[in-house]
C-alpha cells in the first residue's frame, strides 16, 4: 500500500512523516524537502502464530509513505508538476491539515486541496478527450468510444467541482479509470493536525468533523504531530504509558494505517510455513484462488483447495492436531471469500 502526505507548506506533513514511518526528517525548516520510507505494519497475530510454530521469520505487510511537499491547494495549475504524477502511483491521500497554528482554517483547507485534485483531474480529462476524439475521427476505431463516454461523464462530475469518487462506473470500467490514476478518485484520509493543548478535546474536535467521513471514501483522523513525532522515538511499551498519561488514543501510525486499511478495503490473511509465519494483504471479497496469487502465481494456476482456520481457532487450540480433532480447519474450494483473520493453506499442483 502506498500513501502520498499531501497539505500546504509548513502544516506538519513531514511531522506526520516522521511520527507514522519513525523517520528523523529535519520539521519547520521550510525545505519543502520530498521523502520516502518503508514500513512493516505490525500485526500483532504474526507474532502469536510465530510463538506457536517457530519459524525462521516473520513477514508483515509494507506500507511505503511519501512525503509530497508541492501540492499545497493554493490553486496554482499543478497537473504538470512531477509531484503530481508521483502522488497519481499513490493507493490513498494522507491530507494534512493545520489546525494547530494561528492561522489555521481547516475547513477552507480542505476545499482548496480538494479543489486543486478536481483541477489537476480536469485537465488530464480534457486533454484525454481531445487527443481521442481526434485519434477516433481520423482511425474511424469505434473501440475507443467507450472510453471517451466514461471520460465524458468523469467531465461532468469535475465540472460540478465533485472529486471522482462520486463517478459511478460499471464494473468494465474500474480498470481504464485505474490507467488514469485520478487523484480525485483516491480514498482521502483527512489528518487534522491540533495543538497540543487541543489534545484532551480531540474527540470534540473530531465530532466537529465527522460529517466529512464517508465509508471507502473519506475519513478523518485527529493528531497531534508534534506530540506524536516524540513519542514515536521511545521504544513501544514506554509509549503506551505515555499515550494514557496524555489522553491520546493510541499511536498515530496505528491509527493511519487503520484507517487507510478500512478506506482501501484491505483486509489480511495469514500463512505459516516452517520457513515464515506472514500476513498479506488482499481486498476485501478476493476469492480464495486470487488470494493464492498474492502468495505465488504457480499456487493461482494450480489450485486445488484451500484449508482455513480461522486466528482465534489457532490461540484456543494451538497445534494442527487439536485443530482437526475440533474439526476447526476447513476445506475450502477457489471460490471460497477470504476473511480478515483467515489463516490458510494453500493446496496446489503444477
Ligand atoms: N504546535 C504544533 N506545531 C506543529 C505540529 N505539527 C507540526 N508543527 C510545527 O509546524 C512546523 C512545520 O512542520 P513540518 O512538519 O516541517 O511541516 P511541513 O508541512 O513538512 O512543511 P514543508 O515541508 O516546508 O511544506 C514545525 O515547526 C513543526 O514543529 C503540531 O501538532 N503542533
Ligand atoms: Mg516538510
Amino acid at each position: 500500500m502506498k500513501l502520498g502526505i499531501i497539505g500546504k507548506p509548513q502544516c506538519g506533513k513531514t511531522t506526520i512523516f516522521n511520527a507514522a514511518a519513525g523517520q528523523e526528517e529535519a520539521v519547520g525548516d521550510y525545505s519543502r524537502a520530498s521523502h520516502r520510507a518503508v514500513i512493516r505494519v505490525p500485526d500483532e497475530r504474526v507474532d502469536k502464530l510465530a510463538e506457536l510454530s517457530e519459524p525462521d521469520r516473520k513477514v508483515y505487510p509494507e506500507i511505503e509513505f511519501l512525503d509530497a511537499p508541492g501540492f499545497t491547494g493554493d490553486g496554482k495549475e499543478s497537473s504538470g508538476l512531477s509531484v503530481t504524477n508521483e502522488l497519481r502511483e499513490m493507493d490513498a491521500l494522507l491530507m494534512v491539515i493545520d489546525a494547530f497554528s494561528a492561522e489555521a482554517d481547516p475547513g477552507r483547507y480542505i476545499q482548496n486541496l480538494v479543489d486543486e485534485m478536481i483541477l489537476a483531474d480536469q485537465a488530464v480529462v480534457e486533454n484525454n478527450i481531445q487527443s481521442k476524439s481526434r485519434k477516433m475521427k481520423l482511425t474511424g476505431d469505434k473501440s475507443l468510444e467507450r472510453e471517451l463516454d466514461l471520460l465524458r461523464r468523469c467531465l461532468e462530475v469535475l465540472e460540478q467541482e465533485r472529486p471522482l469518487l462520486y463517478l459511478d462506473v460499471i464494473p468494465g470500467e474500474e480498470t481504464l479509470l485505474r490507467n488514469y490514476q485520478f487523484l480525485s478518485r483516491k480514498p482521502l484520509l483527512i489528518i487534522l493536525n491540533i495543538a497540543e493543548e487541543d489534545l484532551p478535546r480531540q474527540d470534540e474536535v473530531s465530532r466537529q468533523y465527522a460529517h466529512l467521513v464517508e465509508p471507502g471514501k473519506r475519513d478523518v483522523a485527529t493528531v497531534c504531530g508534534k506530540v506524536q513525532m516524540e513519542l514515536a522515538a521511545f521504544p513501544p511499551d514506554e509509549q503506551e504509558a505515555f499515550y494514557a498519561e496524555l489522553g491520546v488514543t493510541g499511536s498515530a501510525m496505528d491509527r493511519v494505517v487503520k484507517k487507510s486499511y478500512a478506506l482501501l478495503s484491505l483486509i489480511s490473511f495469514l500463512t505459516i510455513g516452517k520457513d515464515e509465519v506472514r500476513a498479506w494483504t488482499i481486498r476485501k471479497g478476493t476469492l480464495a484462488r486470487k488470494a493464492a496469487g498474492a502468495v505465488h502465481g504457480d499456487i493461482e494456476r494450480g489450485f486445488i483447495r484451500a484449508e482455513v482456520t480461522r486466528f482465534e481457532d489457532w490461540m484456543e487450540y494451538k497445534t494442527t492436531a487439536a485443530l482437526k480433532a475440533a474439526g476447526k480447519t476447513r476445506s475450502e474450494g477457489k471460490d471460497y471469500v477470504v476473511q480478515d483473520g483467515d489463516e490458510i493453506l494453500f493446496l496446489f499442483n503444477v
